[in-house]
């Protein structure tokens, strides 16, 4: 009787040890491969082996990721990410190093490759995010932006890419326009399933805050510096936010016509209920950002007629939007840190021919 359990246990065994072959020739390999990481929790970093709390540097977003090392593994067999990166740290202390040179922030990002993508190298990530930043002029901001936004998306363990769009010319800054475009662009270069649009001076205080989409479009910057770690109205929806391609779609993408400073966040925002979505949101303690102070923007003056156009919004966003976005891109350059895109998005009369 003992005799024939123990051989219905083998042959148990032996069945499941044939499905399990099968299934990692089939091209389960990740899938069977991180099922035995739920039982080896000694072999890799991946798999929960840092307690960040442990080290003496606590707070420095550099932390840690000297402990991310390329495993001898060929891409196709590493181990899907844990759902909660062990590299995580919590409050981020933002100081603003003197003197940075961006060579520095190359230095201390080894895994970053051109264009300024990133892939965990010791496990595959289950997110795929593009950082969206608008820019014109505020090269200083952008090197501390670059400094603390790449090592914190990489203790997220997030599959990204930087992408900064720079408005060409002298005329009025337009946010939403080239927002627009990075969407337009991004998407174009990978399959990207969550996009966060990002001022350029705005630093996350908090790894927990991390860089992916939620159900409906998320407004990460609820807690910035500037208005005492609190939104500063409920509807507010500026600074950093972050939408899934098809909510991007479902809300026809952001308005075209916001020149200068203004109103176009509140656009976006109305936009968001318009569509029939709601907004989400990070707990305050997790999206807290820092504002790097600077004086006022030349060819970015306040927009006079955002009250006004606020209140047509409800007419105006199926028309305006990225059904109606035209621009001339002159370049795109995949720089170290960044993919640098500059864009000719012409003047509230339209567009010029590009000479
Ligand atoms: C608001 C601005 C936003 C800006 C926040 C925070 C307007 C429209 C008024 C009806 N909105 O007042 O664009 O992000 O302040 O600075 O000006």
């Amino acid at each position: 009787m003992v005799i024939s359990k123990g051989r219905y246990l083998l042959l148990f065994l032996c069945v499941q040890l044939v499905v399990m072959a099968l299934l990692y020739r089939e091209g389960y390999r990740k899938r069977v491969a991180y099922f035995f990481g739920i039982f080896y929790k000694g072999g890799s970093a991946s798999m929960g082996l840092i307690n960040p709390h442990n080290l003496s540097q606590a707070g420095d977003v550099y932390a840690n990721l000297s402990l991310i090392s390329k495993p001898s593994l060929r891409e196709e067999e590493l181990p899907y990410c844990p759902e909660t990166s062990p590299f995580l740290g919590g409050p981020i202390r933002v100081k603003l190093p003197e003197n940075l040179l961006l060579e520095e922030v190359e230095r201390k990002n080894p895994y970053v490759t051109k264009g300024g993508r990133y892939k965990p190298p010791d496990c595959e990530s289950t997110h795929k995010t593009a950082v969206i930043i608008p820019h014109r002029n505020r090269e200083q901001h952008l090197k501390y932006l670059l400094y603390y936004l790449h090592p914190f998306l990489q203790r997220q363990q997030l599959n990204y890419g930087i992408y900064i769009i720079h408005q060409a010319g002298n005329f009025t800054f337009n946010r939403a326009k080239l927002l627009n475009v990075g969407f337009k662009e991004a998407m174009k270069d990978e399959d990207w399933d969550c996009l966060f649009f990002h001022d350029v001076d705005l630093i996350p205080e908090d790894d927990r805050n991390i860089y992916i989409c939620d159900r409906f479009p998320k407004h990460a910057s609820i807690a910035m510096d500037k208005f005492g770690y609190k939104l500063p109205y409920k509807s507010y929806f500026g600074g950093v936010s972050a939408l899934s391609p098809e909510q991007y779609m479902k809300m026809n993408g952001f308005p075209n016509n916001y020149w200068g400073w203004g109103g176009e966040d509140d656009d976006i925002g109305i936009r968001v209920a318009l569509s029939g979505m709601l907004i989400s949101r990070p707990s305050v303690q997790y999206g807290r950002y820092k504002m790097i102070k600077h004086g006022h923007d030349k060819g970015n003056e306040q927009n006079p007629k955002r009250f006004n156009m606020l209140t047509k919004t409800r007419r105006t966003w199926k028309q305006d939007g990225m059904n109606a976005l035209q621009y001339i891109l002159i370049s795109k350059e995949l720089q170290p840190l960044y993919t640098n895109i500059t864009v000719d998005i012409g003047t509230d009369k339209g567009l010029r021919p590009h000479t």
